[in-house]
Formats: C-alpha cells, structure tokens, sequence
C-alpha cells in the first residue's frame, strides 16, 4: 500500500538527497526505495514506488509533491482551452519507468512486483483541483456542467496512466494496481455514469498485457468508502478488489457474490495500538478475509509516516504463522 516504505529511516535518509518525484525518477532511487520494505519485512509482493502523479510530469506537466501536502499544480486544467496543454506522454519519457522496474524485478527474484496508476477520476481530481481537496468542489461542478471537457480530461488522464502502467509491466511486474482513491467521494450513480466507463476504456488499453503463459496479467482495483459500489468497480474489468477500513472483508464478499479474491483491510489506525488489540484485530481480517474465494493481506490504506517500522515486520511475521 502507498508509503509503506515512508515509515523506514532507510527511506527518510535517501529522500533527504532527492525531492519525491525526482526519487520517482531516477531509477536507481525509485528501486532502492521499492526494494527497501520487502528487505525489511519480507512481504510476499513489492509494490513499485512511484506515484500516480508521476505520468504527469513525465507528460510536461508542472507538478510536485509537497511534504506534507500532497501533488500541487500550480495551473489546474478547468476549461477547453487549458486542453492544449495536455500532451500525450511519449515512450521514450517513460524510460527511468521501465529501467527502475527492470533493475527492481532482478533484485527480486521470484517475489512480485505490483505495477500501478491511478484511475482517471482520482487522477484528474488533482488536475482540475490543483491539489488535495476534501470536497473535490471544482472536480464535481466540471462533472455537472460540463460533460464534454470532462470526457477529455478523464480520457488524457486514462490514456496517460495506461502508459505508465503498460511500461511498467512490459519491464516486468506481474500485477497491476488501479487506484481510484477517492471515488467514494461520488454517489453510486455518478460513478456508474462518470467515472467508472473511463477506468474501463483505461483497462482495455491494458487488455494486450499477458504473462508467459498467455494469462491476462493480474488487476487489482482499489477505491475508499466505495462499499455501496464494489460491484460497479469490479465490473470495469479486474480480478480482484482492495477493500478499505470502511468495511469487513465478509461484507464486501457479500456485495461482490462471492466472486473474487479480496486485498485488505487491516485498520491502519490501529498501527499504534497495543499488540493484543492489533492481533486480536488482524485475527478478525484474517476470519473475515477467509470468506472470500482468496485473500491478499494487506492494510487498508496508506502507512502513516510515524508508524514503527517494527510493527509492520510483526504483523507480516504474524500473518504468516497464522495463515500456515
Ligand atoms: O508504498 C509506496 O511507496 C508505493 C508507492 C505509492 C503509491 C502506490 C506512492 C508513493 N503513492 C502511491 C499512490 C497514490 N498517490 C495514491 C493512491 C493510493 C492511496 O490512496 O494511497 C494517491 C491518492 C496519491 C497521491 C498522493 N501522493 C498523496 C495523497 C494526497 C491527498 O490527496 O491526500 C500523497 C501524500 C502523495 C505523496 C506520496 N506518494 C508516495 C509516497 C511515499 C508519498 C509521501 C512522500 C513523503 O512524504 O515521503
């Protein structure tokens, strides 16, 4: 999950040479950084460090991500004419993408590594807002009034993060992750009738991604407080589904029929808790999860910056006892 390595003194040593997004790209950085958690806690899987801000810049965008803030553009896209300024993202941009997951994929040997992007409603939200929002106001008025520059703004944001995604598969991950975190931020009909199509046209862009076998690679599909409408985000298109704090892993195994394998959902404020507590909780996930037709440990949502480090190796530690 995003800023698992965030915790890590490793991580907080190298980020004090590179600002975040030049760390995303430049790839010796962006592997050790990916590389770092999986030493540390020997997880089953590595997820790529990167962001899903990052096909922007790679697109010409200016962006950044400021500490403690988030991704900031300084001149947000809200209107026809701020479409000039959406350029496709070139292959060749894509470059320290596709090196950094070859480099990452080598020194992983047989453990995984999960690609990722986010979906184009999450996505966009940052470029038509400028940043974090709480209400998405601006995301939301241009969704109302404004069908036709949405549709473009989505599908540039699709057509970008389908990119980024396929470099990092072509180079080697063998998963992918599609976030669309704040999707719960819409109604159900909204997402059914906004949303949800462009993360279907972004994932068909993806359709050609197979593994040796000639399987269709691996998607993961991950929004928050998305409950009333798991069953609209598995049908753009993936395999299995992210599941946050919000609910149980039985009850979002209630909503999807039974169907798929779910990640999740240890509650990441309960990181600082008394390890009773935190292993009486992990035992429930673990229960919970066993309704599901397969079940990815993972947190909920993002590690807070001042988790103890020897807390997650505990849990990953735990979890495999108890699930041997
Ligand atoms: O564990 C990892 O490091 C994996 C790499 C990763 C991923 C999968 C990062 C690095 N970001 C993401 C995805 C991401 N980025 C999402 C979707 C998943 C989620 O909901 O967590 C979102 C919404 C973002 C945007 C973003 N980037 C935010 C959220 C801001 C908001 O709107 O509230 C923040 C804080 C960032 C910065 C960021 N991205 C990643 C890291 C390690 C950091 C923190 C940088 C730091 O402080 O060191």
């Amino acid at each position: 999950m995003r800023q698992a390595g965030r915790s890590l003194p490793e991580y907080r040593a190298l980020r004090e040479r590179y600002a975040m997004l030049e760390s995303c790209v430049t790839p010796d950085v962006a592997a050790e950084i990916t590389l770092q958690p999986v030493r540390r806690h020997g997880v089953d899987a590595a997820i790529f460090f990167s962001d899903i801000v990052v096909p922007f810049l790679l697109a010409g965008i200016d962006v950044e991500i400021q500490a403690g803030v988030g991704p900031v553009i300084d001149a947000p896209v809200r209107s026809h004419q701020d479409l000039g300024r959406l350029r496709p993202l070139e292959r060749e941009s894509l470059e320290p993408i596709s090196q950094a997951v070859a480099q990452v994929v080598d020194e992983l040997g047989s453990t995984p590594l999960i690609a990722f992007g986010g979906a184009p409603f999450t996505l966009a939200s940052y470029l038509i807002e400028g940043g974090p929002s709480k209400d998405l106001a601006n995301t939301r008025a241009m969704m109302r009034d404004d069908r036709e520059l949405w549709n473009a703004v989505l599908q540039w944001c699709g057509d970008i993060t389908a990119e980024f995604i396929a470099a990092q598969v072509e180079a080697g991950a063998s998963a992918l992750q599609l976030f669309d975190s704040w999707a719960g931020k819409l109604g159900a009909e909204d997402y059914r009738q906004a949303a949800a199509p462009h993360s279907k046209a972004l994932l068909s862009q993806l359709d050609h991604l197979v593994d040796d076998s000639g399987q269709r690679v691996p998607r993961i599909h991950f929004g928050l407080g998305t409950g009333e409408f798991l069953p609209d985000m598995l049908a753009v298109g993936v395999d299995a589904i992210g599941v946050d704090a919000a609910l149980t892993l039985a009850k979002a195994n209630g909503l999807l029929g039974g169907t798929v394998p779910l990640q999740g959902n240890i509650d990441v404020s309960m990181l600082d808790a008394p390890w009773e507590s935190l292993r009486a909780h992990i035992d429930e996930v673990l229960a919970s999860g066993a309704e599901a037709p397969g079940h990815v440990v993972n947190l909920s949502h993002g590690v807070p910056k001042d988790t103890d480090p020897g807390v997650l190796t505990q849990i990953v530690d735990y979890v495999r006892e108890a699930s041997s």
